[in-house]
């Protein structure tokens, strides 16, 4: 992260729990389908709305608090509501680098799924409503897909120096797929994993 001030004093921030906007912003990111042609399984449904013109999945702020040593950040997530084929709106996912990195997510609005897995494919998913908290252990991977019907706000607390990698994730996704069937959600398997 570019440019984030070192402030060795406490730091208070106010979140708006409908879009999870903050003031200072410190960091923006939107992610679209394309950048998420890899995590999307219905390669037709991707090239169908990249032909008509691209869409939002989801936006990221970031709230770093660097004091002299120490790195803890808060991030929002909103996931925008929609399905890519039958595979409901989802973070890309991933692990974090380092082994001794936990995070905890808030879901603050919507409902969902937190999906986690290990490197050897174990596998658990949290069902989400808002005000659920997740303890996300150091070795799962993390994801959280919005199967409900309005926008899905979390907020993220993670230290920076966990640090993102998404490759497995990219390569075979999560073990078990969330996607609408017969009018519910549902987690199917994923042939990626078979
Ligand atoms: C979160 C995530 C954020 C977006 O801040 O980075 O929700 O998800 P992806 O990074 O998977 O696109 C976090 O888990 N930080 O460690
Ligand atoms: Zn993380």
């Amino acid at each position: 992260m570019k440019n984030v001030p070192v402030n060795n004093y406490p730091t208070s921030i106010q979140l708006d729990i409908h879009d999870g906007k903050f003031e200072p912003c410190l960091e923006f990111e939107q992610r679209k389908v394309s950048d998420l042609a890899k995590m999307f399984s219905d390669k037709a449904a991707i090239e169908d709305i990249l032909r008509r013109g691209d869409r939002l999945v989801y936006e990221i702020r970031y709230y770093p608090f660097f004091t002299s040593n120490s790195d803890m950040a808060l991030g929002t997530t909103i996931i925008f509501p929609g399905k890519v084929g039958n595979e409901y709106h989802m973070t890309k996912g991933h692990f974090h680098e380092r082994e001794d990195q936990p995070e905890v997510y808030h879901c603050v609005q919507g409902e969902g799924v937190l999906q986690m897995m290990t490197r050897e494919g174990e596998y658990v998913s949290a069902p989400w409503k808002a005000d659920t908290i997740t303890h996300i252990p150091p070795q799962f991977a993390h994801r959280v897909v919005n199967t409900g019907t309005f926008p899905l706000v979390f907020v993220a607390v993670f230290h920076v120096a966990a640090g993102h990698e998404y490759g497995p994730i990219e390569q075979r996704g999560f073990r078990y797929k969330v996607v609408e069937k017969d009018g519910k959600m549902a987690e199917v398997s994923n042939p990626r994993w078979a």
